[in-house]
């Protein structure tokens, strides 16, 4: 039997928690032969509800779950923590502008990176899900510096998959015949999932659809999905977010099938302003991912990409006194 590793959940009593938390429980993210400690963390208001989703966590008699902490002290959940989903975020309110959510945001992912960088594991992997994501893992890994800055990611997987999907749905094939799929820059409706080197069967997306499609159908509705499962739920994607977290984590740890999309710290490549957190298309082997060089970029492409760099820039200049 393995050792067990440390995962820290915050958020734990949210909608994606109560799907992710089981599923990582049951062994989908990191193998049927990982033994689990999970270390849930809320705010103190929630804390009761909290208590309810660890008890239904002890009623599935899950083998590998060795432990459940359950805290509302960052420092606690944190504790010689491998892995980090940070899930729970300040949602926007009324009458909240973009920049008071940013704020809002920067105060708690300060307080978490802080809590990361004195108590967690020296080789931990940080995936950001809660939004606005790419800036929240900026924020922490600002307020980590004893960690390496790549050791704080951005979930861009939710953005991925639904591209997948709608492609696959569009040629008639199925979505593990799509390779090569990219999803650049923020978690936004600025984001931009790209075509260019996709393929679908082994042809050449762009030999399979319309190019009116792709600009006016697909790229909307790949950026515009999060909005039309709220008005088609009357609530946010929760299930759906918890696998690509769940597929994000168990890929970074255990190696990725091809190109997949994860926000990272940009080293500048693709002409990428260095030091936001930027979507990638990445390969991950032997526990690290590695941006895909040498793609060739062509001119409606860049414009999207440097749209949606920009706007993450934006947002790294509201929060710019909070960086730590
Ligand atoms: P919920 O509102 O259901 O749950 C959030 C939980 O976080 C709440 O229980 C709350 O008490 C807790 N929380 C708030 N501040 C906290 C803090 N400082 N420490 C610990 N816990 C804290 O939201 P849910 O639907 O689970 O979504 C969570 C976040 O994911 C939101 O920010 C949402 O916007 C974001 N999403 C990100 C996605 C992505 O692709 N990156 C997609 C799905 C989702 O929209």
């Amino acid at each position: 039997m393995k050792d067990p590793v440390r995962i820290a959940i915050t958020g734990a009593a949210g909608q994606i928690s109560y799907s992710l938390a089981f599923r990582i429980a049951s062994g989908d993210m990191l193998g049927p032969d990982q033994p689990v400690i999970l270390q849930l963390l809320e705010i103190t208001p929630a804390m009761e509800a909290l208590n309810g989703v660890v008890m239904e966590l002890n009623d599935c008699a899950f083998p590998l779950v060795q432990d459940i902490v359950a805290t509302d002290d960052p420092n606690v959940a944190f504790k010689d923590a491998d892995f980090a989903l940070l899930v729970g975020a300040r949602p926007r309110g009324p009458g909240m502008e973009r920049k008071d959510l940013l704020e809002a945001n920067a105060a708690i992912f300060s307080v978490q990176g802080k809590a990361i960088n004195d108590n967690a594991s020296r080789d931990i992997r940080v995936l950001v899900v809660g939004n606005p994501a790419n800036t929240n893992a900026l924020i922490a890994s600002c307020n980590a510096p004893d960690l390496d800055s790549g050791q704080f990611t951005a979930m861009m997987r939710l953005d991925h998959n639904r591209a997948k999907s709608q492609l696959a749905q569009k040629t008639g094939k199925h979505v593990t015949d799509v390779e090569n799929m990219i999803v650049w820059g923020n978690h936004s409706a600025t984001q931009y999932p790209d075509l260019s080197h996709c393929t679908v069967d082994g042809k050449a997306a762009f030999d399979l659809v319309e190019r009116d499609w792709y600009e006016n159908d697909f790229i909307p509705t790949v950026q515009q999905r999060g909005a039309a499962i709220i008005k088609a739920r009357g609530a946010s994607s929760a299930a759906s977010a918890a696998s690509a977290a769940i597929d994000h984590m168990r890929d970074w740890a255990l190696g990725s099938d091809g190109i997949v999309s994860m926000g990272i710290p940009s080293d500048g490549s693709y002409g990428v302003e260095p030091g936001i957190m930027y979507s990638y298309p990445v390969k991950c082997q032997g526990g690290k991912y590695e941006i895909v060089q040498g793609l060739e970029v062509d001119e409606f492409s860049r414009g999207r990409m440097q749209a949606t760099e920009q706007e993450l820039r934006e947002e790294r200049a509201a929060v710019e006194h909070l960086l730590g």
